[in-house]
Parts: C-alpha cells; structure tokens; sequence
C-alpha cells in the first residue's frame, strides 16, 4: 500500500492532523495501537484554548464544541484560603478559553473521520519505522497477526510520551531535556455541580488542588499527591474530605461530593526532545513534549503542533519546498518552550514539594505581586489563553 502521509497515534493531534489532511486532499492513513473504545475512554486534559477551538472547526469537527463548550473570561489563583481572580478577557482584548473536555474532542474527530470514510487502523501492532533519512520511507505493522507495509512521503509521530516514533530516532540525532516534579496528581470526575464557574488554582499547606469542569453538571477535581501514591488508597470519602480541606471556605461549604465516575493519579513531567524532525518523520503533540498539566498547555501544544505540522507537509507535499520539515521544527519549538516555562512556572507557585520557609515567602510574594499588579495579571492571562501561533 503507498499513502502520502502515515500518522501514527488517534490521539487529538493524529485524528486532527490526518482530518485536516483528508480536507487537502492529502492522503493518509491513521495507525493506532489501542482500539478506539480504549482511546474514547481516556479522561485527560479540560481546558482549550482559542487556537485549538478554531483549528477543530477547521477541521469541521466544532458543532458540538460550539453548543455544549464552556467559555471561562476567568481563571482564579488561590492562596491562604483566598482566592484571586484573573480577568482573562480584560488582559487579553477579549480571549477566552473555553472547558471542552479532551475525550469529547477525540470523539467529535473520530465522528467527523468515520464518517467521511477516514483511513484509521485500530490494533496495529508492532508498528515500525523505517528509512526516514532516504526519500522513500515507510512503516510496517501487524493487524490480526498477518504483517502490513505503507510507503510512504512523510511520517507523523503523534504517539504520545510512550510511542514508537521518538524511539526511531538515533540517539546522536535527538537531544531531550527533562524534569520530573516529585508529586503527582490524584483526578476525580463526578456528575456534580461544580464548585466554581472557572478554574481555581489552590496552594495550600497541605498541598496544590484544582478545581475544574466538563460541563455544568460534571465536575473535573485535582489534588497534590505523592508520587507514589496509588488510586486504591483514596476512597471517594477520602478523596473530598481532602479536596475540601484544599479550597477557600466559602467554596469548601459550597462543595457537592457524589460519587467518582473516574479516579486517577498522573505522575507530572516537563519533557522536551529537540528537534521535532529527522528526516521524514516530524513528531508532534506528547511524541514531542510533556508538560505539567498545571497551566492546561499539554492538548493545546499539540494542537498548535498540527497547526505548523501541516503547513509544513502542504509545503513539502505541494510546493516541493525542501526546507518545510526543519521550518517546521524551528516554529513549533518556539511555542512549546514558551509554554513549557509557563505550565513549570505555574506548576512550581501552587505546589508544595519542599519545607524550604525561603522558597515558601517567595512564592507567598510572587502571588501576591501577580495577584495585585496589572502587569502581573496579564503574564498570566496571556500565558493562560495560550500565546500567539
Ligand atoms: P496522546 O498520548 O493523547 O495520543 C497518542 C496515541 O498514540 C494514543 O492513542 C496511543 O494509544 C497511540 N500510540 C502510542 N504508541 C503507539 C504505537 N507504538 N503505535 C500506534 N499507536 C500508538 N493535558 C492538559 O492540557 N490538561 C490535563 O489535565 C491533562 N491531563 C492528563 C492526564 C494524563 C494521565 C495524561 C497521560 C496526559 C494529560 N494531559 C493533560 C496531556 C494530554 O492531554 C496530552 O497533552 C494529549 O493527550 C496529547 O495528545 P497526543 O499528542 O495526541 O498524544
Ligand atoms: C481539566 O479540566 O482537566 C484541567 C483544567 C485545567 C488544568 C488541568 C486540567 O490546568
């Protein structure tokens, strides 16, 4: 079989990437390891900023987004029991981000696939990459045990932190940087009110919690936890006993606990490989980068990917410009490393992972100055909206 472009992974950036290539005229095929009950099930990231939203309508996937996505003009920082809010439009002429929850995004781009016919491979096995330095590329895997072979022009890496495809690459070719933050994040979903109408950040002394939505009736909570703490330790009980104990009182009386649809703990990283592209294959999304989800930067990341990701194959597909793929690189690495000091930034101001009184005060005064300067509210704002493409 030849296709123009292979993708592999139908996480959000390998379904939008192979859509928005389907619309081109480009063709391709998606190749994912898991079936695509197990990639629906997955509860991850919340909140999307406006490149994201419009890059789905691009992709004629935005109809339920449009109707049923939550536009917050806000975000609240919260510390000794007080919590501050960030006008987010006011800082940013207007920008929004809006609570869309990432498995709804998924299956609104599986839908809008499926629907138009899409290539998706689901349960491709032992996928493989081969020859990505010469210009005749392609990738084997196995389906049902019999094997199957695509050449290809390019290859997209969108598998993820733990995929094939940034394995591919030689050692000597590839330069990672990496931080490993030492706590992790225990998640809830319940078909609760939620607490709040935006995104709360608290740091308490007991630790970090976040308080977030997938709609008005379902609500999406975090607490700081250990980073080896396992899921069974925490009872539903357990878990809003301490989630309440995290939030301001008035939020703290106002809590409605019900039973978890959901519970678990993801263990959080900064993670950048450098460059994004060796050869013909390019690598986006969590292939690329992990972030902190403390600044909801990971989904949007890459969404942005898949932005410059296709312009850079239209122009090596249909300019025959040479230099498109580094471009490529160069531009999307840009974005990322902004990010990634603010989703790090952000991470390290509302957690606790350290008895260090100094650190403490500078965090207490790094709060209160961006809390109580215009200046301050708008590093925020502008980060937290997501920075210009
Ligand atoms: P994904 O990991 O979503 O998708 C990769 C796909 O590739 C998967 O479907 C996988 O099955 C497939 N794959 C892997 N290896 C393969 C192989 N060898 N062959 C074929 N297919 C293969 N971000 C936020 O902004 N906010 C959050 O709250 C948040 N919470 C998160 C919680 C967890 C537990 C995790 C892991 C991530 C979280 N993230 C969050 C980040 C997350 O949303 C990612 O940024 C986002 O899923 C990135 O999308 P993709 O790059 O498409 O990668
Ligand atoms: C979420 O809704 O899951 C969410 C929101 C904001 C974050 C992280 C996760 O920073």
């Amino acid at each position: 079989m030849r296709k123009q472009v292979v993708i592999i992974g139908a996480g959000p950036s390998g379904l939008l990437l192979g859509r928005l290539l389907d619309l081109a005229g480009i063709d391709n095929v998606v190749l994912e390891r898991q079936t695509q009950d197990y990639v629906l099930a997955r509860i991850r990231a919340g909140i999307l900023e406006q490149t994201t939203v419009d890059l789905i309508h691009r992709a004629e996937a935005g109809a339920r987004l449009a109707e049923e996505g939550i536009k917050h003009h806000a975000m609240q920082l919260a510390f000794d029991y007080k919590a501050v809010s960030i006008d987010l439009s006011r800082h940013t002429n207007g920008k929004v981000v809006t609570a869309y929850g990432q498995t709804e995004v998924t299956r609104d781009l599986c839908e809008v696939r499926d629907n138009a016919g899409s290539a998706t491979v689901y349960e491709a096995d032992n996928v493989e990459i081969h020859d990505i330095d010469g210009d005749a590329p392609y990738v084997t895997y196995l389906k049902d045990g019999t094997g199957h072979r695509i050449d290809c022009d390019l290859i997209a890496g969108c598998d993820g932190y733990h995929g094939v495809s940034r394995r591919t690459v030689p050692e000597s070719a590839i330069t990672t940087y990496e931080k490993i933050y030492p706590f992790g994040w225990l998640g809830l979903l319940s078909d609760t009110r939620p607490v709040a109408q935006e995104v709360v950040y608290a740091n308490t002394e007991r630790g970090f919690a976040l308080c977030s939505m997938r709609s008005m009736t379902r609500s999406r909570y975090y607490i700081q936890c250990d980073v080896d703490d396992k899921v069974e330790n925490w009872s539903d009980d357990a878990f809003w006993d301490e989630f309440r104990r995290r939030l301001p009182p008035e939020m703290a009386d106002a809590l409605e606990t019900g039973p978890s649809i959901e519970k678990s703990i993801a263990p959080l990283r900064s993670f950048v490989a450098e460059p994004m592209c060796f050869g013909r294959l390019m690598l986006a999304g969590d292939a690329a980068h992990v972030v902190p989800p403390t600044g909801a930067k990971g989904l949007n990341l890459a969404a942005s990917d898949i932005h410059y990701m296709y312009d850079a194959i239209l122009g090596f597909l249909q300019d025959r410009n040479a230099a498109a793929l580094d471009e490529y690189s160069r531009r999307a690495l840009a974005r990322v490393w902004k990010a990634e000091r603010f989703a790090w930034w952000l991470t390290t101001l509302t957690h606790r992972f350290n008895d260090d009184p100094f650190e403490q005060r500078m965090k207490e005064a790094e709060l209160a100055y961006i809390t109580t300067s215009d200046a301050g509210r708008q590093m925020v704002a502008e980060n937290y909206v997501g920075l210009p493409l």
